[in-house]
């Protein structure tokens, strides 16, 4: 795939160690700054969030940018096309970065830009501060947790992290991106066989948990859908369309998980987001691009499986009541589905009906 050493592109890998692929850190993982944080929303076009519709970690982000009501404030920018020096930034056509008037064409010259000295891997999701022309962050977690923490006085109570939920939230994201969902990446780009059926029974033993957790709650924490949720979802969208053939964590489907199964579905028909899953370009970005595990880039037919079918058969112990109240930020009452309170709930309603439908839907 190559990365960036000393700040030149160099098409050299260095995940694999004795047989085992190992996920390099975010060299730029770093917290976002409280002060960019606080001016994501009131700087509008000031910072550009650029993803890959294929890449799980950029859905993560968009998704919270898309919940947030970040989308004017925050521009898309999807790379993608063929993996040539890496990710191009547009489809491989030339990008002007934002206020400035350099042309760009490979994701490695925006990072260069940012870091001329940088070495490491060049991945999405990436934000980017175009007035300081610098990458804010390449970590979806540290992006994710800024785009929900910027302030909103729309949304004033509305948060993907609960006070009370902090720790919870922080062990369970831990818990699915290192025996989920990058353990489906170590079992996709395993050299070695023990390397692979360790990686494969972490993927398989966490879905073993997470159905057994989900029988007994509509979301991972209860009543309300939180951060893990939305961290969650990305991989379970995959695992069908990319994990269970590409990577080879082939035990079981989905679709032989009833309760989570059903739990994805009942994520996915929420409305935008399923404009935020694009089949389509998930298999043909996975398949065609990762030439190493798939040489030949055949796209797999796609699975059999009915993202929307209702999910209101799904076999929940509880809290399956849309319009129940919990109680999980603070002490004030928030709405089951969204974590609005309901006073935001009402004022919402009154002012734009069909936005509020967004989050009850
Ligand atoms: N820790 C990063 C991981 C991001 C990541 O690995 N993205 C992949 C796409 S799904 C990528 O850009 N890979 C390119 C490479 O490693 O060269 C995050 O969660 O943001």
């Amino acid at each position: 795939m190559g990365m960036l050493i000393a700040g030149r592109w160099r098409d050299d890998d260095r995940v694999i160690q004795d047989g085992a692929y190992q996920r390099p850190p975010s060299h730029l993982g770093q917290p976002v700054p409280t002060g960019v944080v606080k001016s994501l929303r009131a700087d509008p076009d000031r910072y550009h969030l650029i993803t890959s519709l294929s890449c799980p970690w950029s859905h993560r982000a968009m998704r919270v940018r898309a919940l947030k009501r970040l989308t004017t404030d925050i521009p898309l920018h999807l790379a993608g096309g063929a993996r040539v020096q890496g990710y191009a930034v547009n489809a491989g056509a030339s990008w002007r970065v934002p206020r400035t008037d350099r042309a760009i064409v490979h994701l490695h010259e925006l990072y260069e830009l940012s870091a001329p000295t940088y070495t490491g891997r060049v991945t999405v999701p990436v934000l980017w501060d175009s007035k300081r022309r610098r990458i804010i962050s390449n970590e979806s977690a540290r992006i994710m947790r800024a785009s929900d923490a910027a302030p909103s006085a729309a949304l004033p109570d509305y948060t993907l992290v609960p006070a009370d939920l902090t720790g919870a939230i922080g062990r369970l994201n831990r818990q699915i991106h290192e025996r989920l969902s990058n353990a489906a990446y170590r079992a996709g780009f395993a050299e070695r066989q023990d390397a692979y059926d360790a990686a494969v029974a972490d993927v398989f033993a966490t879905m073993d948990h997470l159905e057994r957790r989900l029988a007994a709650q509509r979301y991972l924490h209860g009543a309300v859908i939180t951060e893990s949720d939305w961290r969650l979802f990305p991989s379970l969208a995959r695992l069908d369309a990319i994990y269970h053939v590409l990577f080879r964590c082939s035990r079981r489907r989905p679709v032989d998980y009833p309760v989570l199964w059903a739990y994805a579905r009942d994520l996915f028909t929420r409305m935008g987001v399923a404009e935020t899953v694009d089949f389509a370009a998930i298999r043909k970005g996975s398949y065609q691009n990762d030439r190493k595990t798939n040489p030949f880039g055949l796209v797999a037919v796609a699975p059999d499986a009915d993202w929307r079918a209702p999910a209101r058969a799904r076999p929940v112990g509880s809290g399956q009541g849309r319009a129940t109240l919990g109680r999980p930020a603070g002490d004030r009452p928030v709405h089951a589905d969204t974590g609005l309170t309901a006073r935001v709930c009402r004022r919402l309603l009154r002012a734009n009906r069909r936005g509020a439908q967004a989050f009850f839907c």
